[in-house]
């Protein structure tokens, strides 16, 4: 049976990881209106990519007996001032995310939790994915700079992210 309250601090990352498919759901539709399909199209997949850890998270409490909770989902920012504006922000909001995991982590320790820790490090290993790949989208969006057609070469790289679900959601 899990503690209480690690079974509280799960459904709060759960929520975490909702709000971050919104988050991106957000860019994504920023990027629609600006005609960056390419950067879009990045959006939606980690977006995607965020349900699914939410999923985990979810599978992982009804696994244990535990009970699911919902609760309402923050409203995102809709707006930002540039490209590197919002790539600047997601790469800040991994890092937010990883202290959060980085939490969960020290909660299960101190529980001596030891199947939430192993089932944990799936994230913590996720998360340096994550900080990996936003940091990488922040820089090259940094050095293409001023530089429009540099700005749409870039949106088409990006633009062909392709989403590898990394659990299987039924
Ligand atoms: Fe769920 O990893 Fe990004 O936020």
């Amino acid at each position: 049976m899990l503690d209480k309250e690690m079974e509280a601090a799960i459904n709060k990352q759960l929520n975490a990881e909702i709000y971050s498919s919104y988050l991106y759901l957000s860019m994504e539709a920023y990027f629609e209106t600006i005609d960056l399909s390419g950067f879009a199209r990045w959006m939606r997949a980690q977006a995607k990519e965020e349900l699914d850890h939410a999923m985990k998270f979810y599978d992982y409490l009804v696994t244990r007996g535990a009970r699911v909770t919902l609760t309402a989902i923050e409203t995102p920012p809709t707006e930002w001032e540039s490209t590197l504006a919002v790539f600047d922000h997601v790469y800040k909001h991994e890092q937010l995310v990883t202290g959060l995991i980085n939490k969960l982590v020290d909660l299960s320790i101190s529980l001596s939790d030891h199947a939430t820790n192993n089932f944990l490090q799936w994230y913590v290993a996720e998360q340096v994915e994550e900080e990996e790949s936003a940091s990488g989208a922040l820089q090259k969006v940094k050095l293409a700079g001023e530089d429009s057609s540099a700005l749409l070469m870039l949106d088409q790289e990006l633009g062909q992210r392709v989403y590898n679900p990394p659990v299987k959601n039924e």
